[in-house]
């Protein structure tokens, strides 16, 4: 006895029939939802600065900051277009903001912070309290805190800012609101969390209201550089990272953010990191120095205020290339949303 042969699935129509009745068939998707291996959808990328540079000035020059809202440059990852993402769950920008010109206050849900680059004289008013910027200084604005820009210095000022919006745009729970003054008044004295709570280890006791993200405006330059000095060549550091320092919530001794783990490394002259490749994804700021990051066998040669993108568990590791300077790199990623769903794999590769 032969068995009647089935129906030839892909002659039919039968996938029409079932996508019309918003219906799939596992079987034909179960090897791209169940990948053996994080997909690579995010690519590694380098953003030079230097040729980023004249189309911020361009910018500058030619459209309004009334007209821009926020004048900023999106650092777009190929893989990741349709979300305007630069690495998984994350944006990198670049913002540029010219003498007497007020950034208009509004808010949102996804949390941001911005890391200083260049100029002086600006400073940004979160929540009523105005922040003042230095480069190498890292602000954060928590989701849902008003924020407006206004530089009173001189010359262009320009900064790194890093939001989650990939991740809350991905969960749908974006809210955005526009401020009905250009800028907010200050409700309290310049500067105040950052003189309340930058003292090491000491935390002001009568604040009793402990937030989800740290609730430090600013974490200045001059205390990274005064770390780092302290330090000083008595540790060697993670072997991957050298002398890694994480930015940390004083409630919490966690990340600065609940979605962003912001750090400051130190790369010593002539260091030659070991490889590793992580579930968290990464985007790295120079602040100084000269250096190659190779990321899944492609390298990529770096130098001051350059941008790179480390996708999940693509392998990496860093050198500086100079055998006399320091090389200093700002690094943030999703490590801390990546953990808390239990996700986080790592591999040190030898
Ligand atoms: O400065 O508030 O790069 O709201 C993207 C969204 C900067 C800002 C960005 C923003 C801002």
């Amino acid at each position: 006895m032969t068995a009647t042969p089935k129906p030839d699935a892909s002659t039919d129509t039968v996938y029409d029939e079932l996508d019309a009745l918003h219906v799939g068939a596992l079987w034909r998707h179960l090897s791209n939802l169940f990948p053996a291996q994080p997909p690579a959808r995010a690519l590694p990328v380098h953003w030079d600065y230097a040729k980023l540079r004249p189309y911020m000035l361009r910018f500058a020059d030619s459209l309004s900051i009334e007209e821009a809202q926020r004048r900023v440059l999106m650092l777009i990852n190929p893989g990741m277009r349709d979300t305007s993402a630069t690495v998984t769950g994350l944006y990198a920008g670049i913002q540029i903001i010219l003498p007497g010109e007020q950034a208009q206050a509004h808010r949102h849900s996804a949390n941001a912070f911005r890391y200083i680059i260049e100029g002086s004289g600006a400073y940004t008013t979160v929540a009523g309290e105005r922040v003042h910027m230095s480069p190498g200084d890292l602000l954060l604005t928590p989701g849902w805190q008003w924020h407006d820009h206004y530089h009173e210095g001189e010359g262009p000022m320009m900064w790194l800012d890093g939001l989650d919006f990939p991740l809350v745009n991905s969960l749908d729970t974006a809210f955005f609101e526009l401020h009905d003054q250009t800028a907010q008044k200050p409700a309290v004295p310049d500067d105040l969390s950052s003189l309340q709570f930058i003292h090491g280890r000491l935390n002001p006791s009568w604040i009793g209201e402990r937030s989800a993200s740290s609730p430090i405006g600013k974490y200045p330059w001059a205390e990274t550089e005064r770390a780092f000095e302290a330090i000083a060549d008595h540790a060697t550091g993670s072997e991957i990272d050298g002398i890694s320092l994480e930015y940390t919530n004083p409630w919490t001794g966690g990340p600065v953010m609940p979605t962003m783990a912001c750090r400051i490394q130190r790369l010593v002259p002539g260091f030659r990191g070991a490889a590793r490749r992580h579930t968290a994804a990464t985007i790295l700021h120079v602040v100084r120095g000269q250096g190659t990051t190779v990321v899944n066998d492609q390298e990529f040669h770096w130098g001051d205020k350059d941008v790179l993108v480390v996708p999940s568990w693509a392998t990496y590791r860093h050198v500086n290339t100079s055998r006399t300077d320091d090389a200093v790199l700002f690094a943030y990623s999703n490590e801390p949303v990546v953990k808390a769903l239990g996700l986080y794999r790592e591999e040190l590769m030898r």
